[in-house]
């Protein structure tokens, strides 16, 4: 099942109108820069009702797939062993058919079984686990460092590979939403990443704790006051991709979503650039100080 909805409109419209709406589309997109280049691109989002996975748009999602499927296969043949040992101990030693019940109380080989056989499956379920962890855990080639920073109750993002720059993602209330934009996970700015590349995330946060989340991306990393922490993922695809705070902060932790544009490696280089212009400087006077009496 694909989940990635193209919100571009339909095609009922007459082609001369449709034809007139891109040419539009284009010259507005050229004139009003990156704010634009952001918008109509494809958007992977959660669906009401379904069952699995977003589809993986990152090697350690993929992998963290593949655990799934292992365990839902070793979850349910012994799910089916034990049902069918309860139905077998039900029929064939039911009071009817056993008015004088057994005083076994120990059965030396059938105790070595079950001591030796949920232990050989836990070593068959940790090995693949454990590679997975030490898999996401970090890169050692990384195209690109962003830090996430949580705050009550908003992220805030470093660039220190491009200028050092930092803004921060604040979610669209409601009424300002846009046709296309998802409730509760539309934020005012967007992480931008280039596509195929090892980013490598650090995670940390200003106040309690926090946790940044990105499905599709098989991320989940808390973030610590007073700690960094590491992980990294490498988008396959551009496109929109939407997470949360996955941490239980205060009053508004299901306010601080997470909205991240995959993009080619130009457009992002072109971004980083206007970005660096845009946003304040890490290094840099606040902008708020720089701007107020204070700043005198
Ligand atoms: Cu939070």
């Amino acid at each position: 099942m694909r989940r990635i909805v193209d919100r571009r409109p339909a095609g009922a419209a007459p082609r001369i109108i449709m034809v007139m709406a891109a040419l539009v589309g284009a010259v507005v997109a050229l004139f009003t820069g990156m704010g634009d280049a952001l918008a109509d691109v494809p958007q992977q989002l959660p669906k009401a009702w379904a069952l699995n996975f977003q589809d993986s748009a990152s090697p350690v999602m993929t992998e963290v797939h593949r655990f799934h499927n292992l365990l839902l296969w070793v979850i349910t043949l012994i799910t089916i062993f034990v049902l069918a040992l309860l139905v077998y101990v039900m029929v064939r030693f039911r009071a009817s058919a056993n008015p004088v019940p057994s005083k076994t109380s120990h059965h030396t080989l059938v105790e070595v079984v079950w001591t030796v056989v949920p232990i050989l499956i836990l070593v068959v379920i940790a090995v693949p686990s454990f590679k997975l962890l030490y898999y996401g855990d970090k890169t050692k080639e990384a195209g690109l460092t962003i830090k996430a920073i949580g705050k009550q109750w908003f992220w805030s993002y470093e660039y220190p590979d491009n200028g050092n720059f930092t803004f921060d993602a604040i979610m669209v209330a409601d009424k300002d939403l846009k046709p296309g934009q998802p409730r509760l996970l539309e934020t005012d700015n967007t992480v931008v990443v280039p596509v195929d590349t090892n980013i490598r995330l650090l995670v940390t946060a200003a106040d309690v704790i926090h946790a940044w989340a990105m499905p599709a991306f098989g991320v989940k990393k808390d973030g610590v006051p007073g700690r960094l922490n590491e992980t990294w993922f490498r988008a396959d695809r551009e496109g929109l991709f939407y997470g949360q705070c996955s941490e239980i902060c205060g009053a508004y932790h299901g306010f601080m979503p997470i909205k991240l544009q995959v993009v080619s490696k130009e457009a992002f280089a072109k971004w980083a650039e206007e970005a660096k212009q845009k946003f304040a400087s890490v290094d840099g006077p606040s902008p708020r100080l720089a701007a107020g009496p204070a700043a005198q």
